[in-house]
């Protein structure tokens, strides 16, 4: 396969006005009709005569030309689509196809989830429907007719407002929907089915009502309503925050089974995947309430930014989904608790965007080629391109950033624009200069800051070093320096704030946090009238996306934990402890547990105040896979018998305090999913698992309690954890109650599959292997292929990275299994093998071989051949 380069974008030589398209859905067969209005587009070079339409996996029955039905020498057909010949600069073209969505298993174009029929087109393959210019700068006007068995699919969903309605003689029935919008084709979707509506109805700001409808399968009507109301919430806080109103009549959920990703924000019909809708209190857990809030709350977002404003083409993929996810943060940020949303982001960020720029894959927020754009859905593009967001907002300050983005939809609304569009709107809305900040989208790479810091008596002067540094990345050994904001506090010896004043300004600031501009390799930053050395709080709310190398002493960690005024930094400066003790009891099991670091634990438990959510951020250890990746070379056994260590020393030593959390955060009322209902579960099961890991009888025997009587899944599934991590009969029948209760909740026996294969228990591999055989198992799935055999491939750090290699061989079996039924599947799985370089030489040498045995086989897709061609170059 050859890739595709950014420097050789075209802008599209033909335009397409209107569509219309006409199915009769089938699952065995459906018959595509479309008529195509298409137009030499005036803005672009002129080419020869012909015309290239995309295509795949589609057989032509008939294709004509303002009504004249073509020879076969004016066009040609090909794998990947059709050439016609010398056609005129304005013409109707019209094409009929066939395609088989029962035998489509990548779950790309259209296809059958259980009993329905549902598409999803981004990025390309709106092209396995029909002909077209299938990118995303070619908009256009749609009407679509679904006709369909009525008793098989009573419900017919398209995009925009439907238009007409009709009942056939031959038992099937038809709706039309017309889109008043134009969109590019990725937006474009369909569902038929039986289903059942949920309704509900928002009116907007400027007084419209919105017809809100929740389609999922009729046993499901009772899991639908968390999703209602975080839609409510995201649509109003759009208004409020971003000035955005939603736009048509009707704003339409579908829930499926079976799903790439997470959800798809097709205009005015979003198809989701149903882990993000189905929420009941004892079916989902306060995580699984949080993600369905947050991905409903992204994928409405997206009307505004993706939708109504869209991309030129995929490399400007963060532009929508860097941008959306910013805006989804937000408003997790507003609707719950701001600094914990920061923590759990930063920790995702650090886990899994560090490892991706540090590894062979790495790319900027914008690459510059890729060979299948499905491999580019990264946490680079969508995470560090929301960090890039953030960042532009920090350097405008809240209003102008506000104007910037009102200038931005106001300038671009119906285009397809590029990143460059967007940081264009940020430039022109503040007069700032953002062209060393453009380097952030187009250099791989996690910038190092290495800070050192002294005070000066003499003068009152306390003086920061720093320096930047970004590592060469592949095809990027030079990098430059970055514009990096720096948001830093400075705390006197009592804990309060003293004033960032640098010297040569005539007078203090406020007291607070004051952000630095970083724009040189190395910078010094001179502050002034500190009568005592300060503690200084160094990137506050992680204002940028870079690594910290200080010189701060664990005293000062400590302090910083105990006073500052900053959640994340409070929270990050518990992270460090935490790392530095956990890689010494790796270099040395005897290393001490510090009395010091023991009783700001124990201090911070003992605090009835404390956000207890925050509380319990504070008090989780760093995750093993994060651990490892602070290594030079990864010890994996090492990490996990001092990560191990360090839980059951917590449990020993602060067990008096962790029973008392326990007993005082049980459970009273009803499940409410509302923050400090959610904080005191977090905590309580945190106070749980230390005691469970340190063998305490009063713990375990508050674990079997809380598996046998908890009536919220949190708790049920927090308990079973610890039960299975301890193994043995008691794991045995709890895992079999649990199955028993929960045949027939598919979402639930995901979990049920996933926490058998979460721990390291000398046996897991053999059986994640029998699970596969298991008859609720099935490859066409993904949802369960994540939950058994992505859970221990990236969460099982110890039994997948068996010294034996046992584990890299079961994964690669697994993937290329998957790889002709679900391509983009298969390349998900292959994400921990990117690390491979990070391990030691025996590991080393069998994870080469695993991805060498994935690419000497033949017919390989070319989503798994990009990922494993390139993290072994
Ligand atoms: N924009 C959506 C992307 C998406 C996707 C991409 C590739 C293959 C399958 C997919 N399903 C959805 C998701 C989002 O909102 O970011
Ligand atoms: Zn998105």
């Amino acid at each position: 396969p050859q890739p595709i380069h950014l420097k050789d974008y075209r802008p599209p030589e033909f335009l397409i006005d209107r569509v219309e398209l006409r199915f009769e859905l089938d699952p065995e067969c459906t018959h595509v009709e479309s008529r195509l209005d298409l137009r030499r587009n005036p803005a672009a070079p002129p080419g020869g005569g012909d015309l290239w339409l995309d295509g795949e996996e589609l057989r032509l029955t008939h294709l004509a030309i303002d009504g004249r039905v073509l020879a076969s020498t004016e066009y040609r057909v090909d794998p990947r689509g059709l050439t016609l010949y010398q056609v005129p600069d304005r013409f109707t073209l019209e094409t009929q196809v066939e395609i088989e969505p029962s035998l489509n298993t990548a779950l790309k174009g259209l296809y059958q989830s259980g009993d329905l029929l549902c598409t999803q087109c981004e990025a390309e393959n709106f092209r396995r429907i029909t002909y077209f210019l299938d990118r995303p700068d070619v908009l256009a006007r749609y009407t679509t007719t679904l006709i369909a068995d009525q008793a098989r699919f009573p419900v017919l969903l398209s995009n925009g407002n439907p238009i007409a309605r009709a009942e056939l003689t031959d038992g099937r029935h038809s709706v039309t929907w017309e889109d008043p919008f134009p969109k590019p084709s990725y937006l474009f979707a369909l569902v038929a089915g039986d289903l059942s509506l949920i309704e509900d109805r928002f009116v907007t700001a400027s007084g419209r009502e919105v017809r809100l409808q929740l389609f999922v399968e009729p046993h499901n009507r009772d899991k639908g309503e968390h999703a209602l109301n975080a839609l409510k919430k995201a649509m109003r806080w759009d208004e409020e925050r971003f000035g955005r109103e939603y736009d048509l009549d009707f704003y339409m959920i579908v829930a499926v089974s079976h799903f790439n990703m997470g959800a798809m924000e097709n205009k005015g019909l979003n198809i989701f995947n149903d882990k993000f809708v189905l929420a009941r209190p004892d079916t989902a857990t306060d995580a699984d309430f949080d993600g369905i809030e947050s991905i409903i709350a992204h994928e409405y977002f997206h009307n505004w930014t993706g939708n109504r404003i869209t991309c030129r083409d995929w490399f400007q993929l963060s532009l929508k989904e860097g941008l959306t996810v910013y805006r989804d943060q937000e408003f997790s940020s507003d609707v719950g608790s701001r600094a914990v949303k920061r923590i759990r982001d930063v920790r995702a960020l650090r886990t899994h965007q560090f490892a991706e720029d540090a590894g062979p894959l790495a790319h900027p927020v914008r690459p510059e080629s890729y060979i299948e754009i499905d491999n580019f859905y990264t946490a680079t593009v969508y995470d560090k391109g929301a960090e890039l967001v953030r960042m532009q907002s920090a350097l405008l300050g809240p209003t102008t950033f506000r104007h910037a983005t009102d200038l931005y939809f106001a300038r671009h609304d119906g285009q397809a624009v590029t990143i460059e569009d967007f940081v264009r709107c940020m430039e022109d809305a503040s007069g700032r200069d953002l062209s060393q900040f453009r380097r952030w989208y187009e250099q791989a790479g996690t910038p190092e800051l290495f800070i050192r810091g002294h005070y000066d008596a003499a003068t009152w002067t306390y003086t920061l070093n720093v320096r930047q540094e970004t590592p060469p990345t592949p095809n990027q050994p030079i990098k430059r320096p970055l514009h990096i904001p720096l948001a830093i506090g400075l705390l006197g010896p009592d804990g309060r704030e003293s004033p960032v004043w640098l010297a040569g300004e005539p007078e203090p600031p406020a007291p607070g946090t004051r952000l630095l501009e970083l724009t040189e390799p190395e910078q010094q930053f001179v502050f002034t009238g500190l009568s005592e050395r300060p503690v200084p709080s160094i990137l506050r709310g992680f204002s940028a996306p870079v690594r910290v190398h200080d010189d701060l002493s664990d005293a000062d960690r400590l302090f910083l934990m105990a006073h500052d005024r900053d959640g994340f930094c409070r929270w990050d400066a518990a992270q460090t402890l935490h790392e530095r003790l956990i890689l010494a009891l790796v270099a040395d099991e005897t290393h001490p547990i510090p009395e010091d670091y023991l009783a700001a634990f124990r201090h911070a438990l003992g605090d009835t105040t404390a956000d207890r959510a925050l509380l319990a951020e504070m008090l989780t250890l760093p995750s093993e896979t994060y651990l490892g990746d602070r290594m030079a070379v990864i010890d994996v056994e090492g990490l996990h018998r001092a990560h191990r260590h360090l839980m059951c020393e917590l449990g020993c030593r602060l067990r008096t305090e962790l029973l008392a959390i326990y007993d005082s955060h049980a459970e009273t009322g009803p499940y409410v999913f509302a923050p400090e209902a959610v904080g005191r579960r977090a905590l309580k099961n945190l106070a749980l698992s230390y005691l469970v890991y340190a063998g305490d009888e009063s713990g375990l025997a508050c674990c079997r309690a809380q598996f046998e009587t908890a009536h919220n899944m949190t708790d049920v599934m927090a308990a079973l954890g610890l039960l299975v991590d301890q193994g043995g009969d008691e794991a045995e029948a709890a895992l079999q109650s649990f199955y028993r209760r929960w045949t027939g909740e598919p979402l639930v026996i995901d979990k049920w599959f996933s926490v058998q294969a979460k721990f390291a228990r000398p046996d897991a591999l053999e059986r994640v292997k029998a699970l596969i055989h298991h008859p609720d198992y099935s490859p066409h799935n993904p949802n369960r292929v994540r939950a058994l055999v992505g859970t221990f491939a990236k969460t099982n750090q110890v039994c997948f990275h068996a010294v034996d290699g046992s584990g890299y061989r079961f994964l690669v079996d697994q993937v290329l299994e998957l790889d002709p039924i679900n391509p983009v599947l298969a390349a998900q799985l292959l994400k921990p093998f990117e690390r491979w370089r990070r391990f030691d030489a025996g590991r080393q040498a069998l994870m080469r071989t695993e991805l060498e045995r994935i690419l000497g086989r033949e017919g390989l897709s070319s989503d798994v051949f990009e990922v494993a061609s390139k993290a072994l170059a």
